[in-house]
């Protein structure tokens, strides 16, 4: 996928509903977190990503007894993924402190990212995502304090110089980290499997973390409140924490920032006020519809549905522009269909049902308001006919897609979700899918694997979405997992969709499924 730029396309900017926004901003909880331990980054071919974190002989308490100079490094170990600010004390010690100090501080998720760090960066997202600070400090003793927020497990602080007369030594490190929740919200999942109870845990943190004043993508990167994403934070939301306003933030926001054709940016960037970024998605979009339903279904919300329902509706006009006389979606080179970030199936199958799928969710709602929805019943049919009629291949027992009758394991999930089949055939089809289609491969996003084990369990097929889950999200805690990733494909695990291990995300909320699949699911 490429970056868009539609600098020309104009917002609303809706002041009653960003008000609505604004009122529902969570004040942030914070916790002081001490580092555990120091470490040293090694190289490790065996590691996944190359690099390991190894404890050192040296004692966090006795961190005030080693003096830095020129080239040396520490490196502390919070013990766990944590997202907020970072200060630490500094003194010098020697002769007086005749030249300023300059630090290289480094906030790393994982290894890899302190390791990769004095390598070149190729990637394709700007590098001044990697989160790294120069910076010189004239006067000692001081305290650092950080200005920005940093998601991280691993802090490098390296002495850039000091002089040949005098050393740097470091002291009393602390994070204090933020949250608009508390993980001791949440009841143990309590499976009686332990490696489900553990991917449960790591999901709740998951989202824990990317829970701050809005539902960010991920902490690191982009940092920033994405639909696709809201969409999968939400459910497992509320399963876990139950933060009705976070929620009701996020969709008030797409809500008030639609563009004068109506349509729903991609995602919002909210450090200041409210900005929407000129990326559009057509399944993002769609998915306004879906966030708004799955909101009401949880709380019975009927302000917020009044609200937003004109705005789920655009949605589903536009793109109801792309569906041709026959009934099938013809995708817009403007409004692409994300899905997956892999680039290796074809996606217009899973278009269809994306828009069946967010289509009936529409009609729940239009009930709900005694809207008449006549019109919108009837594209339905003609929608499903199509499907049906045109990519059900009756002899595979599974939908085909695009030119070249693609038959990928994505377009046969998201007919499935899309329930387009009856219940039964529905079963078959995700039954064949296993058969013919599993493992699954040419997928990398546990944003996808939520939805195929969404599909399993939703065709009673459990075991076999259970062992999915432990395989997918348990490969990810084998290779040292904290909290789950942005991008993951199991038969090329060091996949980036941006070219570069350092800049993935390794706290990306779309990852936190397991949480709201296994509670809502297993509990049956
Ligand atoms: C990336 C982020 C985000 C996702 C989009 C499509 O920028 O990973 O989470 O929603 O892609």
């Amino acid at each position: 996928m490429e970056f868009q730029i539609n600098q020309t396309i104009k917002f609303n900017h809706d002041t009653k509903l960003l008000k609505k926004a604004e009122l529902a901003k969570p004040q942030l909880l914070y916790k002081t977190i001490r580092p555990e331990r120091i470490v040293n980054i090694v190289k490790d071919e065996q590691a996944l990503f190359g690099y390991r974190a190894v404890p050192t002989a040296q004692k966090i308490a006795e961190i005030d007894q080693h003096a830095l100079g020129k080239g040396d490094r520490i490196i502390l170990d919070l013990g766990n993924h944590q997202v907020g600010h970072f200060q630490v004390n500094i003194n010098s010690v020697g002769s007086p402190m005749d030249a300023p100090l300059s630090l290289h501080v480094v906030f790393a998720e994982l290894p890899v990212e302190i390791g990769i760090n004095h390598e070149e960066y190729k990637g394709l997202l700007s590098s001044s995502w990697l989160a790294e600070e120069y910076l010189h400090i004239d006067v000692l003793p001081d305290i650092l304090k950080l200005p920005r927020r940093y998601a991280c497990r691993y802090i490098m602080i390296e002495v850039m110089d000091t002089s040949p007369k005098w050393q740097a030594v470091f002291s009393k490190p602390q994070f204090i980290a933020e949250s608009a929740v508390d993980m001791k919200q949440i009841q143990p999942l309590n499976s009686g499997d332990s490696l489900l109870d553990q991917i449960d845990q790591v999901s709740c943190k998951t989202l824990h973390d990317c829970m701050q004043d809005v539902f960010e993508d991920g902490p690191k990167r982009d940092r920033r409140l994405w639909l696709g994403d809201l969409r999968l934070q939400a459910l497992a939301n509320y399963i876990t924490f139950d933060n009705q306003g976070l929620v009701k933030r996020c969709l008030y926001l797409f809500g008030g920032l639609s563009t004068q054709t109506g349509r729903i940016t991609a995602n919002i960037f909210t450090k200041t006020k409210p900005i929407p970024d000129d990326t559009f998605l057509y399944d993002y979009s769609l998915f306004f519809i879906s966030a708004l339903s799955d909101y009401f279904e949880h709380y019975h919300d009927q302000e917020v549905l009044i609200d937003l329902f004109p705005l789920a509706r655009k949605q589903l006009d536009q793109a109801l522009l792309l569906v041709n006389q026959q009934g099938r979606v013809e995708l817009d080179d403007q409004w692409p269909v994300f899905v997956d970030w892999s680039q290796e199936f074809d996606k217009a199958t899973c278009a269809q049902a994306i828009l069946i799928y967010a289509l009936k969710q529409f009609l729940m709602l239009a009930d709900k308001l005694s809207f008449d929805a006549t019109e919108y019943r009837m594209i339905l049919d003609k929608l499903t006919s199509f499907a049906i009629n045109q990519l059900y291949d009756q002899e595979k027992g599974l939908f085909v897609s695009g030119v070249k009758k693609e038959v990928n394991i994505a377009s046969q999930v998201w007919m499935v979700l899309a329930k387009v089949l009856p219940k039964s055939k529905n079963h078959d089809l995700m039954e064949k899918a296993v058969q013919k289609l599993f493992p699954v491969s040419r997928i990398a996003t546990p944003y996808m694997y939520h939805h195929i084990a969404a599909a399993l369990f939703e065709t009673q097929h459990s075991d076999i979405a259970v062992t999915l889950i432990k395989k997918y999200w348990g490969s990810m805690l084998k290779y040292g997992a904290d909290t789950f990733w942005e991008a993951f494909q199991p038969e090329k695990p060091t996949f980036s969709p941006y070219n570069s291990m350092a800049i993935n995300s390794y706290c990306h909320a779309w990852s936190c499924t397991p949480a709201y699949l296994l509670r809502k699911y297993l509990k049956k």
